[in-house]
């Protein structure tokens, strides 16, 4: 029994104990980002004590000590201690993608993931027993459309933009320039949301026009909170299922595909490669899995989030492949990135 383990393995399970505690890990950076740690520590040029944060914070001091002391022990926060005073300073990782007014900061993401992803996974257990999403039993919000539920009110559907807006932030330059895109002069990005992934297009390809095809609701959205003075890129609404979609050399499907099942993928896939001339095409981008199955972590753990929150899943190269030539395309291609996100290239 148990000889493929080895002594240390037999001694302590580290690794298993170190999972579980993953969850609350997570609440240790996300609570302290609702309170505004990591924002307070950034703007005071200087070390603080706990009782200086939780006064500025309104929280209790027993509470935050606790806290900082756990953000300490991840590495998150720095701590100083002298004349038996503990002082606490936040590291450049914190400062750089936790607090809310950098420009690479992942807070909108931790929002989400606090807010809305959180309580979905608490009920894991009934999606995978159930096998589909766990919005109406999570918050009481009962759509057959899943966008409805997504979108179950303008607040969330604000942090919903803020989650996919924030991503592009570390993986958008990548994820566009993994394949040479600058063959294609006119770009619509579908399902485009804020616009982030459509600005990484327009940098990288200053010589393309570039669309945002979303929702009218989210357009509404992205206009109001999103736009840019400068902006190099436009807006139109419609729904890509239904309405007309504007034409275009090649179509970005960012994060689209994993949304749905199967038949809604290959009926979207279609509508685009009838509007597509020869050598336009469709640029798919997702967390790839690996045909082996063993992996990535992140992609398989993205999966379970799409099963507790949408219709869809993540796939592996090969069934992107097999979806797009259901629709009809010819050529296709995959380019990992070695980040969370990849990219797909079909072309009619
Ligand atoms: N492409 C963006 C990204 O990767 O950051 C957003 C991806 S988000 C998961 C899905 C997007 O598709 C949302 O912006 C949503 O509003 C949009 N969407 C959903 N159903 C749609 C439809 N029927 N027509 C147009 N857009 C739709
Ligand atoms: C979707 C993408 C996401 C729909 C819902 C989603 C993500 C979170 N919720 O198309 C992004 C990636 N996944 C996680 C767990 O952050």
């Amino acid at each position: 029994m148990a000889e493929h383990l080895s002594q240390s393995e037999l001694d302590y399970p580290f690794k298993l104990l170190e999972y579980f505690n993953g969850f609350r890990v997570s609440k240790v950076i996300f609570s302290a980002c609702e309170l505004g740690v990591f924002d307070l520590l950034l703007q005071s040029q200087k070390p603080l004590s706990a009782e200086c944060v939780s006064q500025e914070l309104h929280t209790s001091l027993d509470g935050m000590e606790r806290l900082l002391d756990a953000l300490v022990g991840i590495e998150i926060v720095d701590v100083e201690k002298t004349d038996g005073k503990a002082l606490y300073s936040s590291t450049d990782v914190a400062n750089l993608y936790l607090a809310k007014a950098s420009p690479k900061s992942l807070f909108d993401m931790i929002i989400y993931q606090s807010k809305t992803i959180y309580p979905l996974w608490g009920n894991m257990a009934d999606a995978v027993r159930e096998g589909k999403n766990q919005y109406e039993k999570t918050f009481g919000h009962s759509s057959d459309e899943l966008f409805e539920a997504v979108y179950r009110s303008e607040d969330e559907m604000q942090k919903f933009m803020g989650l996919m807006n924030s991503t592009w932030v570390i993986d958008g330059h990548d994820v566009v320039t993994a394949f040479d895109l600058s063959p294609f002069k006119t770009v619509v990005d579908l399902g485009g949301c804020t616009g982030a992934l459509a600005r990484e297009v327009s940098k990288a390809y200053p010589d393309s026009s570039v669309t945002v095809f979303d929702l009218p609701k989210v357009v509404e959205m992205a206009k109001k909170h999103y736009l840019e003075a400068d902006d190099t890129i436009s807006f139109q609404e419609g729904d890509f299922f239904s309405s007309e979609i504007p034409a275009a050399d090649v179509y970005i499907l960012a994060r689209i595909i994993h949304d749905w099942k199967e038949e809604r993928c290959v009926q979207l896939l279609k509508r685009l490669h009838s509007l597509c001339q020869p050598g336009g095409g469709v640029l798919i981008v997702e967390a790839l899995l690996f045909e082996n199955k063993r992996g990535p972590v992140m992609a398989q753990i993205f999966s379970l989030n799409m099963l507790v929150q949408t219709e869809g899943k993540e796939r592996t190269p090969s069934e992107y492949f097999r979806m797009l030539s259901a629709a009809g395309f010819k050529d296709t291609q995959v380019r990992r990135t070695g980040k969370s996100y990849d990219a797909i290239l079909g072309v009619k």
